[in-house]
């Protein structure tokens, strides 16, 4: 096998002509899938050269909590490439942007916002419930989710047809297909990106990007007030006008209107593609395994009945329905390989010294279908995250990560909870979905990206017995 070595520094791939011929007789795998083959030969941990970065895969689930947790800070970085710096004006947003005081600033900022809207609080229930009792599956489902994290930014909503809301979709489709690629690229040839024709596409979906939220901006402006917080972008908006009225230079403290625009970008972004993608992986996954469907719908039938729909308070009551959402986040990952983490000074994984400025790779992938931690990786069953009595909930190993951990975790992982918990129980409590007679079974395979989308696929919702007498249930009857 032969593969270099120096002193301490973890197993290391050979020179690219070797990758590249390695990669050409797979290249049917996509890249979480080909780390993970990878460990085979090379061990849960080794580097490789991308291009003049030096990048390390971390494939197990001890090294990727000391990158994430244990020494986070030290990882905390986050490397630039050409196509997220088109996305975000070169790193002024949150998920992209490097470590710094600026990142910080906006991540606090947004935190607050959510949490004005969060848990605790029935308005964000009452949003979400409000979109839930919308729903006619796909485009609906998308237009839904949308409008939760619309009412979040902008405090603003898509009616059915808007044609700003088709065109959002449509660019958005086209970031998620182009974006972030380049950070593989150099050792995933055969993903051909670059050159100009998807760095073209990038542009242009960009910048109707741009011009949606600059609108939304103006609009803000326009009306702002010191005295009401709509939205996020009024807090953003507060958070800016402070810092002038203290004759604070808004370009030291990252509250340019570049900063604010790419930071509502990012949580507009993040709110509509992942919560999507998750619940049309449950879908799928549901069509494919009807008893898992049957068995949420008795639950709910047993739990919540007929005469009302349920609620956040419910959570608890609902065992199979939180356990099938957890087993969808494990065997199909949003974002199989999170966000390129960097390091930001010289350190060590395990027993391997890292330098600064090194790529770290956590292949999330790898953990949830770990065989060393997962019965069956490949298996969807969601009996494995409840406790022996099947009355609760129970995380049945560490190796699971599905919105990473440490300075970098998710930042929207209770609102997409929220989101997956209610629309799933809302939509099941009424419908069962199939797949159309003729139809093949939704593709399970993924389209790699930055996120991990399923092929599309058709589907039935058929209304169920129990629920057509019901059909006067007002929306908003059950919600405080
Ligand atoms: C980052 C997962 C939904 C906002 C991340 C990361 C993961 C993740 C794995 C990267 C962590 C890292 O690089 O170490 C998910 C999953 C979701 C979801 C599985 C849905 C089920 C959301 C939503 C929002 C959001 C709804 C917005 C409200 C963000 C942001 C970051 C992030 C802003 C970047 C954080 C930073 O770099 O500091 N998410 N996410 N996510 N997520 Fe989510
Ligand atoms: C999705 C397409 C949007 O048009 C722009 C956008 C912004 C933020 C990104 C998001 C995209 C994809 C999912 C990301 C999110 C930030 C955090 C989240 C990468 C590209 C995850 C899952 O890490």
């Amino acid at each position: 096998h032969g593969f270099l070595t120096d002193d301490r520094s973890p197993p290391s791939l050979p020179s690219l002509p070797i990758i590249g011929s390695l990669l050409s007789l797979r290249s049917e795998s996509p890249p979480h899938i080909f780390f993970q083959k990878l460990k085979k030969r090379y061990g849960d941990i080794y580097s490789l050269m991308m291009g003049s970065h030096k990048v390390i895969i971390i494939n197990n689930h001890r090294h990727a909590k000391e990158v994430l947790l244990k020494k986070g800070k030290i990882f905390a970085g986050r490397p630039r490439t050409v196509t997220t710096d088109l996305l975000t004006r070169d790193g002024k947003d949150i998920a992209f942007a490097d470590y710094s005081a600026t990142w910080r600033f906006h991540r606090k900022i947004v935190h607050g916002a959510l949490c004005l809207f969060g848990e605790g609080t029935t308005s964000i229930e009452k949003i979400i419930c409000r979109e839930s009792s919308a729903i006619d599956l796909a485009p609906e489902l998308t237009r839904a989710v949308t409008n939760v994290v619309c009412a979040l930014c902008f405090n603003s909503s898509y009616k059915r047809e808007d044609p700003e809301f088709e065109a959002m979709l449509q660019y958005s489709q086209g970031i998620v297909d182009t974006v972030a690629k380049d950070s593989l690229v150099d050792i995933f040839p055969w993903l051909q990106m670059f050159p100009n024709e998807e760095l073209r596409l990038l542009k242009q979906c960009v910048s109707i990007r741009d011009k949606l939220l600059q609108k939304k901006y103006e609009e803000h402006k326009a009306d702002y007030s010191d005295n009401v917080q709509r939205d996020l972008l009024d807090a953003l908006l507060r958070a800016k006008r402070n810092a002038e009225n203290n004759n604070v230079s808004t370009n030291d403290v990252g509250l340019t209107e570049d900063h604010l625009l790419m930071t509502v970008g990012d949580i507009f972004g993040a709110g509509v593609e992942t919560t999507t993608t998750v619940l049309k992986w449950s879908i799928a996954y549901l069509i494919h395994h009807p008893q898992v469907q049957e068995k949420i719908q008795e639950e709910l039938d047993s739990k919540i009945g007929v005469d009302r729909h349920p609620k956040l308070s419910d959570r608890g009551k609902l065992p199979y329905l939180e356990a099938t959402i957890r087993e969808v986040l494990r065997i199909r990952p949003v974002s199989p390989l999170l966000i390129p983490h960097v390091a930001l000074s010289d350190s060590s994984i395990g027993e391997y010294t890292v330098q600064k400025g090194t790529r770290v790779i956590i292949n999330l992938w790898s953990l949830h279908h770990d065989e060393k931690e997962w019965k069956n990786p490949e298996l969807f069953d969601p009996g494995r995250f409840l406790d022996e009595e099947g009355n609760g909930v129970c995380s049945p190993s560490v190796s699971y990560l599905p919105f990473g951990a440490g300075l970098r975790v998710c930042l929207g992982e209770a609102l997409a909870k929220m989101e997956l918990f209610l629309f799933l129980s809302w939509i099941l409590q009424r419908f069962t979905l199939e797949m159309p007679i003729g139809q093949p079974l939704p593709d399970l395979q993924g389209k790699f990206g930055v996120v991990l989308q399923p092929q599309r696929y058709k589907v039935n919702a058929r209304l169920r017995a129990c629920w057509e007498k019901n059909l006067h249930i007002h929306p908003d009857s059950d919600v405080e």
